[in-house]
């Protein structure tokens, strides 16, 4: 990306402004990302997972019943990668949405 230089207009043979540093680099840091992960549990039903993937994560049902079968042979997987503030808003939803309907489904997420 370009985007880590300010240019500052100028001509040449503008006199007040000849000895003036014309240019300021700027360090620009791309925001941290996230993972959500989604973990395996002996009772959460695995309809319930798949209504959870296709609400909260956009995916399809048949995208939603590969993932949810990842997890309940792997224990755990990525869901997805957001902003701090998205993968946060998605982890309280669906942890509400589990406390809910009173299963005990976990969702957490990590620095990328
Ligand atoms: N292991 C659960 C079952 O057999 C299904 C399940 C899948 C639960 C994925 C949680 O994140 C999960 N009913």
């Amino acid at each position: 990306m370009r985007s880590d230089f300010t240019m500052m207009a100028d001509r040449p043979d503008d006199d007040d402004n000849v000895g003036v540093k014309l240019e300021t680099r700027t360090r620009t840091k791309r925001p941290p990302l996230y993972k959500v992960l989604i973990l395996n549990d002996d009772y959460t039903p695995m309809e319930f997972v798949v209504h959870v993937l296709e609400r909260f994560f956009g995916m399809t049902h048949a995208q939603a019943f590969e993932l949810m079968l990842t997890v309940h042979k792997k224990g755990i997987a990525v869901v997805g990668v957001f902003s701090y503030e998205i993968a946060e808003t998605k982890v309280a939803l669906v942890m509400d949405f589990a406390q809910r309907h009173q299963h005990p489904l976990q969702c957490t997420m990590e620095k990328e």
